[in-house]
This record gives structure tokens, sequence and C-alpha cells, in this order.
């Protein structure tokens, strides 16, 4: 049997790039999904780690992804910045947006990048966590393809739709949450599906709208939105505003394009970015220690922020490496090989 490898996330980074880029995707697509794929598995985020590699050739081989697609940047004076993703991966049009959603957000106070026509397998908190870097707030959502059932419904519609948020703090990691609307990531789903585990009551039904635990049934059926009428609500609002309102494709509409779920699926993005500064103008300034207070009563009480245990686990991953068990090395030298 294997033992278990640690390699940095540079070296990791230079592995996944190369599989990418043999398989034919261009330099700009390739290291920006690399990039977010080992950050996923660097900050222990499985469900958006090395396992998606596959998941992104596949959808090249299906054609529904350009592999050399070149982002093209629309700005005018007003606050909503547009990136068209060519049909390319969303990671490369963020990183070619995002400075002018920055620039354009300090000048007046809030502004929208609003990403079109691209692939997106990703988390989320890569992105709010580039704005919360550049002093700002942010808030990113898009929907994905139909595979959620709307509370006191029994078939898939809506997508698992992630929402993130970050907050700028000075001397401390963002305050930042990245979910998705669905009680968990499918990707949760598939990777209890791959480890042989049961799913925990009240994640999804089966394909007759049955409650089932089992993820090979439940990724037939249908997952269930979080918290009830709420997360519903809140999944159906991203349908809304980063699909409708954006001109782009909803969850329902992506699957029909796609035919499977089994790729990364195609849609928009929207993310809104917010000068705390500009917003508390007439006060002279944000005063971020009123932050700061709110955040030490949550640990007052023994509870914890948001994204800690992915800071700890990015530290622990910076000072001695990622580490990959004899499968996922395996997947890796596969995949390398051309396989
Ligand atoms: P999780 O339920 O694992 O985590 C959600 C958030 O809650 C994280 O910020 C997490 O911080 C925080 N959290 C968890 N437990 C606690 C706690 N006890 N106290 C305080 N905060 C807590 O996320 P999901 O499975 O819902 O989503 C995982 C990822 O999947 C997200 O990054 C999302 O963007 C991505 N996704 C992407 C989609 C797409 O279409 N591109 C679709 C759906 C999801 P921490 O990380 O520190 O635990
Ligand atoms: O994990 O739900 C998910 C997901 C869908 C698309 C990308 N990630």
């Amino acid at each position: 049997m294997t033992a278990d490898i640690t390699l940095t996330p540079d070296e990791l980074t230079s592995k996944v790039v190369a599989i990418f880029r043999a398989a034919g995707f261009s330099a700009q697509q390739a290291g920006p999904i690399a990039g977010v794929i080992v950050a996923g598995e660097r900050d222990a985020c499985k469900s958006h780690g090395i396992y998606r590699i596959e998941g992104c050739l596949r959808t090249l081989k299906h054609g529904k992804v350009v592999p050399d697609a070149v982002p093209t940047l629309t700005q005018d004076e007003s606050a909503i910045v547009r990136v068209d993703a060519k049909g390319g991966f969303a990671n490369a049009a963020f990183e070619m947006g995002a400075p002018v959603l920055a620039e354009r957000a300090k000048a007046l106070g809030l502004a929208a990048l609003v990403i079109n026509d691209c692939t997106h397998f990703s988390a989320l908190w890569p992105e709010v966590e580039a704005l919360t870097e550049r002093g700002l707030a942010a808030i990113a959502m898009c929907p994905s393809y139909a595979t959620v059932a709307p509370t006191g419904g029994t078939t898939a519609l809506m997508g698992t739709n992630p929402l993130a948020f970050g907050w700028p703090r000075a001397g401390h990691a963002p305050y930042v949450f990245d979910f998705a609307t669905s009680v968990a990531a499918r990707g949760e789903v598939e990777l209890h599906r791959i480890a042989g585990k049961p799913l925990p009551e009240g994640w999804a039904v089966d394909a007759e709208g049955a409650p089932t635990t089992d993820p090979t049934a439940a990724l037939a059926g249908a997952m269930l939105p979080f918290g009830g009428h709420k997360g519903s609500a809140i999944s159906m609002m991203i349908e809304l505003l980063a699909g409708v309102m954006i001109g782009d494709m909803t969850s329902p509409e992506a699957l029909d394009f796609l035919g499977t779920t089994t790729i990364a699926p195609r849609h928009g993005e929207l993310i809104i970015a917010f000068c705390p500064d500009r917003f508390a103008a007439a006060k002279g300034g944000v005063n971020l220690d009123q932050a700061e207070a709110l955040f030490d009563a949550v640990l007052g009480q023994g509870a914890r922020l948001p994204s800690t245990r992915r800071f700890t686990a990015r530290a622990e991953s910076m000072a001695n490496g990622i580490t990959l068990n004899a499968d996922e090395q395996a997947m890796l030298e596969r995949l390398l090989a051309g396989g």
C-alpha cells in the first residue's frame, strides 16, 4: 500500500497546471483553475479540491467548456463591470474583473462584477477573500444546475447555489463564510458516494421524492435546501439575481444545456463589492472596532467564526505541506500520464 505523500502548495500547483495544460487548456485558463483547486486542497475543502480535476476534464471531453477562452471585459462609468468568460471557466474571468471591480467600488462606494457565459465548478471564498484583501466587503453568488428541490417540493429545480460573504479585518484573517444553499455542496454527496458512506438524514430525496441516505439515490433524486423555506427562498434569490437579472442561465436552463450533472455547469456569476469607508463617510469612515466587538462576542461564547477551520488548515499546509493519500496520488499520476 502506497504511503501518504506531502507536497508544498507550489509543487501541487505545478502538477495540476501540467494536467490541465496537457489536456489542452491555455495558460490563461489552467493557472486560475489550478489555483482554486489547490487552494481548496490546501484549506481542507475537499469538496472543491483535487477531486474536481476529473470533472473539469470530463467537461472538456463533452465539449462544454472552451479550453482556450479569452475573457473580455467591458467597463464604463457605471457601477457594473462585465466580463464575458466566452465559455471558459469563471476563474480566469474573475481574475480579469477583480481589479476593475475593486477600483469601481472604491470610486463609487459599491460596484458589481457580472460574469457571463462561464463554466463554474469552484468555491467562492477565494473571490470574496481577494476583495477583502483590497479593504472591501463582498458578496458572491451563482446558480448551478437543477439538483435541489424547493422546500415542500420533490423534484430538482434550483442549483446548490453558493453564497459567500467577506468582511475585511485589520490584523486578522477576514471574516468569510461560503456555503451551498443546499444542506451541503453536491461535491460532499459525491465524496460520500466515493467513500461508500451513507448521507446524514435530511440531505436528500430519491427519484421518487422519498427521503434517502443513499448517495447514489440522492444524486439521481434531489438535494434539499438548508434551513427549510428560508434556504429555499435564498436559493431562489440567487437564481433571480445571478441568473435572470444578469441575463444568464438559471439552474434548470443550465441542466437542459448540459443534459447531465456529471460535468461542470455553464451559467453566470454575480459579485458585489462594498467600500465600508464610503458607506460610513458621513460618520468619518467605518469603525472596524464595532465589527471586532461582534466577533469578540461570538468567540466569548465559545463559538467560532466561519473560515477558522479553513484558515487553520491553510496555516498547517503552508507550514508542513499538503498530504495526499494513496488514491489521490494514484489519480494525479494517472492524469499526469494522460489517463
Ligand atoms: P460547509 O457547510 O462545509 O461550510 C459552510 C461555511 O460555514 C464555511 O464558511 C464554514 O467555515 C462555516 N462553518 C462550518 N461550521 C461552522 C461552525 N460550527 N461555526 C461557524 N462557521 C462554520 O459548506 P458547503 O458544503 O455548503 O459548501 C462548500 C463549498 O462548496 C463552498 O465553498 C461553496 O462555494 C462550494 N459550492 C460551489 C458551488 C458552485 O456551483 N460553484 C455550488 C455549491 C457549493 P470553515 O470552512 O472554516 O469550516
Ligand atoms: O458542490 O454543489 C456543488 C457544486 C456544483 C457545482 C460546483 N460545485
